[in-house]
C-alpha cells in the first residue's frame, strides 16, 4: 500500500510514519501558545523532524470545543511564514492542517504537500478540487457534528461501525471527485464529537475502523479523554499518549499524529524490534514443524 503526497511518498507496511505536530494558535491547549512567533515555530518543526517526524503538521486555528472561528487572513497570516520559513529546510513532508479550501492552496503554493482537513465531513468542492488538482496527499477525518458543538452530546448507535461507513463513503466521495485514491489516508478523529466510551470503543477496534483499505492515521497524544480516564493534569498526559501510541502502531495504524516525536519515537522503535522478533520466531517455528517428517 502507497501514500502519494506530491514530492513524497511512503510505501507500507513500514515502520510507523510519524506526524509532529506544530499549533501556530494563541489558545491551543497543551501547547499553551509557546509556538506563536513564526521563529519558534520553524524551529520546533526542525526539532521535530531531527526527533524523527517525518511530516510536520502545521495549525493555524483551534478546533478546541469552543474556541472563536479563526478568519482566513487571520489563519493565513499564522501559517504561511512558518511554512515559507520551512520549504526548503525539511526533508520532512509539511502538513497543512485547515478545514478552508483557501489556506490550504496557498499552504501548497508555498511548499505544504499534505492537507490534514478535520472538516472532512463538510469538505466543499474547492476543497476536493485542490487536492484532485495538486496532488497533495489528504487526510480525510471524521468528526461529528462541528468544533463549537461537536462535545454538547456526542450520540452514536454504533461508533465504530457508523465510523467506519462514514469513511467508506467519504473515500467514494473523493474519488468522484478526481483525487486518486492513493492520496488519502483516514483518521477516526479521537475527540471530535466523542466521550471517553467513544474513544475508547474506536481505540479497541481500531482493525475494523482501518479496513477501508488506506492507511489510517490516528491522533490521540494529549488529548483530554486521557486525563477523563485516568484523572491526570493535563500537562501528565505522555504516558497515556505514549500507550495509546504503540498500542494504535500494534493494531495496525500507519500514521500518528503526536506533540512528543522523541519519546513516540522511542516508544515505537522498542515495541517494533519486538514486533520483527515474534514474527522470525513464528516463521522459524512454522519451517521447523513443515520440515519434520509427517507421521
Ligand atoms: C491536548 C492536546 C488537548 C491536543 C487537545 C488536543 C487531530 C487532528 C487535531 C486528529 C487529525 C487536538 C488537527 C485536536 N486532532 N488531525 N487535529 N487527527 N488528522 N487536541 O486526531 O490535538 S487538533
Amino acid at each position: 500500500m502507497r501514500w502519494k503526497a506530491l514530492n513524497h511518498e511512503w510505501t507500507f507496511p513500514r515502520p510507523a510514519l510519524l506526524m509532529g505536530i506544530v499549533n501556530v494558535t494563541p489558545d491551543s491547549f497543551s501547547d499553551g501558545g509557546c509556538f506563536l512567533s513564526p521563529a519558534d515555530a520553524i524551529r520546533h518543526a526542525l526539532t521535530l523532524e531531527a526527533e524523527g517526524a517525518e511530516i510536520i503538521d502545521i495549525g493555524g486555528e483551534s478546533t478546541r470545543p469552543g474556541a472563536a472561528p479563526v478568519t482566513e487572513a487571520e489563519e493565513l497570516r499564522r501559517v504561511l511564514p512558518v511554512i515559507e520559513g520551512l520549504a526548503g529546510r525539511l526533508k520532512a513532508a509539511i502538513s497543512i492542517d485547515t478545514r478552508k479550501a483557501t489556506v490550504a492552496r496557498a499552504a501548497v503554493l508555498a511548499g505544504a504537500s499534505i492537507v490534514n482537513d478535520v472538516g472532512a465531513a463538510s469538505a466543499g468542492t474547492d476543497m476536493l478540487d485542490l487536492v484532485a488538482t495538486t496532488g497533495v496527499g489528504y487526510v480525510c477525518m471524521h468528526m461529528q457534528g462541528s468544533p463549537d458543538t461537536m462535545q454538547a452530546a456526542p450520540r452514536y448507535r454504533d461508533v465504530v461501525a457508523e465510523v467506519r461507513a462514514f469513511l467508506a463513503e467519504r473515500l467514494r466521495r473523493l474519488t468522484a471527485a478526481g483525487i486518486r485514491t492513493d492520496q488519502v489516508v483516514v483518521d477516526p478523529g479521537i475527540g471530535f464529537g466523542k466521550t471517553l466510551e467513544h474513544n475508547l470503543a474506536l481505540l479497541a477496534a481500531l482493525k475494523m475502523v482501518g479496513s477501508s483499505g488506506r492507511p489510517l492515521l490516528l491522533g490521540a497524544s494529549r488529548k483530554s479523554f486521557i486525563s477523563n480516564l485516568l484523572g491526570v493534569k493535563p500537562e501528565d498526559r505522555l504516558p497515556g499518549s505514549l500507550a495509546c501510541a504503540v498500542w494504535a502502531v500494534e493494531q495496525g495504524v500507519q500514521i500518528l499524529r503526536i506533540h512528543d516525536v522523541a519519546a513516540t519515537h522511542q516508544a515505537i522503535r522498542m515495541h517494533e524490534a519486538m514486533s520483527t522478533k515474534l514474527k522470525q520466531a513464528l516463521r522459524q517455528a512454522l519451517e521447523l514443524k513443515q520440515s519434520e517428517p509427517r507421521s
